[in-house]
């Protein structure tokens, strides 16, 4: 036997009787559930002095026995939430509000391994790039969980990058994000991502109007040159991705789209997008004009923007669009007369446009009016055929206001978003009141729609989200408020304070705050909660050599055995294993000015047996999880002894997991 197999053969069989330890002590969900206490209250003896010594209200001791997650158990649902400027994604467990995972997207991030190094990733990252400027930082807004009837399916989450338009696509078989794309016309988005029912089409809404293409143009020249956009991103669910040749764009006035929600059932194929500054004020108070934020409130109403996907899908493919840097582009007048794109006045300076979960209505947020404002499908549907409109000044119909408004309810001050649970009832977070407004959702009767109760939260609230909250089914049981100040609800740890998460009890007619978060990673804007059971991630790569890019296994795979390091005149390439606790080969030699195409296959099944890899001086990351395949490519420019060493503390003898790159002068 060749040294080198029995040396593999040996690490193999080590491997596995470490393997089998774990798996021996490591079964997931608690097995053997000791007997739980009945409810006649056989509780320990000290329960009682516990909760007095530490001065506990009933309310704070119901609050603990609703949110305690016993060890090793799962908490029944999980909730998506963007990270803001932090450019990534976090999953929390509910109601534990335990962060499970912190999902790189845009933002690079050590511990993932993603932006140091790994080759696709690099390249990843890069189709994000803008105008050749290397992008490595994003701000997230809106996760949107893929859909399948208008319900959360547990396949893939979206999400969007406001500061430079982009939407990346994240797999929920290992939680890992697989596409960015960059739209070509925008360079600001808000409305994003929000799924069309069947995920058909992964929407965004533009922010900040510019040129198309972001070109320059004077400011003064805004009305005629400066416009809104609304993508729908094509994805395919067989391949996981999105496509750009299928994917199109409404050409749309420049006012500032805002958020957007999906129609579903009876408004399957309908799209809604607020907007705020109609006013199209552009600041220059150096020039004597009103600052932005005062000349962007003037006007009492601006408009929701109603469009329908379904017809601009056939309108671009009877060839209607127009190529604008390489994206179909429908142009207003096209959109118009199309029977496309349609307005509706809503007050004043909105923020949140929510679909009920039947599909009926659109709940509409004005943040300087103290109402929300319900629009009925319906009505929109017969303004839409009876030609009840006048057109605003680019030409696209606005619907009258009061044949299209259904409802209102004074809520409170600054409302924004609005999320419903299974009994019927909506809740809306109002910012300047710091609470959450509680409603019934009505019916036919504008009269039906009313104010229930107020629940103050703390502080300024800006989402919230409720467990499937905006899916044709709701489940209730909890509603989460992410608020923007926490003030002096956590032990000081600087001015840069966390955000304050809630969790609310809305079980069986409580509306109670039964648990505070502070999240010190990130700015939380929208979250969605799915139940646990729904997704069906994966514990290893389904075979040993997998690129979870490509989601296949990868032609770099290295068994056990192939190991090697070849040279074809200045380029070394590098087949390397990685293995509790071992890396081979375990000497890498090179010469100054080599190119380095390194590969290293992480050859473990069993869960949880992730390495990490780390190279001193060169700005290499890597994790290795079981299974994965991972490359990166380095010139090597400096002379010099190097350590690589794995960053996963994976076994007794993880320090000695390492090797020498030695490159010689
Ligand atoms: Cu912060 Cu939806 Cu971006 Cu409201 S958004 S809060
Ligand atoms: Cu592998 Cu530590």
């Amino acid at each position: 036997m060749k040294p080198a197999l029995k040396r593999t053969l040996m690490i193999g069989l080590l491997a596995l009787l470490l393997a089998g330890l774990i798996a021996g002590c490591n079964r997931g969900r608690r097995d053997e559930t000791p007997e739980p206490v009945s409810a006649e209250g056989d509780l320990p003896a000290n329960a009682l002095q516990i909760a007095a010594e530490r001065g506990l209200t009933p309310d704070d001791i119901n609050a603990a026995l609703k949110t305690f997650m016993p060890s090793g158990q799962w908490d029944e649902y999980l909730m998506f939430a963007s990270g803001g400027h932090s450019g990534n994604m976090m999953v929390i467990g509910i109601p534990s509000m335990r962060i499970l995972k912190h999902i790189a997207v845009f933002t690079p991030e050590a511990w993932q391994g993603y932006g140091f190094g790994a080759r696709d990733i690099e390249e990843m990252l890069d189709a994000g790039n803008v105008n050749g400027v290397k992008i490595r930082m994003g701000d997230t807004h809106h996760p949107a969980l893929s859909e399948t009837e208008g319900d959360y399916d547990g396949q893939y989450v979206f999400i969007n990058d406001k500061a430079s338009a982009r939407v990346a696509v994240i797999d929920l078989r290992d939680f890992e994000t697989k596409q960015i794309v960059k739209d070509p016309n925008i360079i600001s988005n808000h409305g994003s991502t929000f799924v069309t029912p069947n995920t058909e089409y992964v929407v965004q809404g533009a922010q900040y109007a510019t040129p198309l293409g972001w070109e320059y143009a004077p400011i003064e020249e805004y009305e005629e040159k400066y416009r809104g956009l609304i993508t729908l991103w094509k994805f395919n669910r067989e391949t996981g991705r999105i496509v750009p040749e299928e994917s199109f764009s409404i050409e749309a006035p420049p006012y500032w789209q805002d958020l957007c929600d999906a129609g579903k059932l009876v408004s399957d194929g309908w799209a809604f997008c607020n907007s705020f500054n109609t006013e199209m004020a552009t600041g220059g108070i150096e020039d004597g004009n009103p600052p932005i934020e005062a000349g962007a409130s003037q006007r009492d109403m601006d408009y929701l923007h109603i469009f329908n996907w379904q017809r601009a899908e056939a309108a671009v493919k009877a060839g209607k669009a127009e190529m604008i840097n390489g994206m179909a582009v429908l142009r207003m007048p096209v959109a118009v007369e199309e029977g496309v794109l349609y307005l509706a006045p809503e007050p004043k300076s909105p923020h949140g446009a929510d679909v009920t979960p039947d599909g009926k209505y659109i709940v509409v947020s004005g943040k300087l009016d103290p109402h929300v404002t319900i629009y009925a499908f319906d009505k929109i549907e017969q303004a839409i055929a009876g030609g009840n409109w006048e057109l605003d000044p680019f030409g696209v119909p606005v619907l009258n206001y009061d044949a299209v408004k259904h409802a209102q309810i004074e809520l409170g001050l600054g409302p924004l978003h609005s999320i419903f649970d299974d009994q019927g009832f909506g809740y809306t977070s109002l910012f300047l009141d710091s609470a959450v407004a509680k409603w019934k959702v009505g019916d036919e009767d504008p009269e039906s729609w009313q104010m229930v109760e107020k629940l103050p939260v703390q502080y300024n609230i800006g989402h919230l989200t409720a467990a499937e909250g905006d899916t044709v089914s709701p489940d209730g049981k909890y509603v989460v408020v992410l608020n923007k100040w926490s003030v002096d609800r956590f032990a000081p740890v600087g001015p840069l304070l966390p955000q304050n998460i809630q969790l609310v009890d809305i079980s069986d007619g409580n509306f109670k705050v039964i648990y505070d978060m502070a999240m010190g990673i990130g700015e939380p804007h929208n979250a969605q909660i799915i139940k646990t059971d729904k997704i069906n991630a994966w514990t290893a790569y389904p075979e040993v050599g997998w690129d979870p890019i490509k989601q296949e296994k990868s032609e770099y795979a290295t068994l056990p055995g192939e190991e090697r390091i070849e040279r074809n005149g200045n380029t070394v390439e590098i087949f390397m294993t990685s293995v509790r606790s071992h890396f081979t080969p375990e000497r890498v030699r090179v010469k100054k000015g080599d190119h380095v195409i390194w590969h290293i296959t992480n050859i473990e099944t069993a869960h949880d047996a992730t390495h990490g890899f780390q190279l001193g001086g060169h700005n290499i990351s890597l994790s290795l999880e079981p299974g994965e395949t991972v490359t990166f490519e380095l010139d090597v420019s400096n002379d010099g002894t190097y350590a690589y060493y794995c960053t996963e503390f994976c076994s007794a003898l993880h320090l000695e997991m390492m090797g020498y790159l030695l490159v010689e002068p």
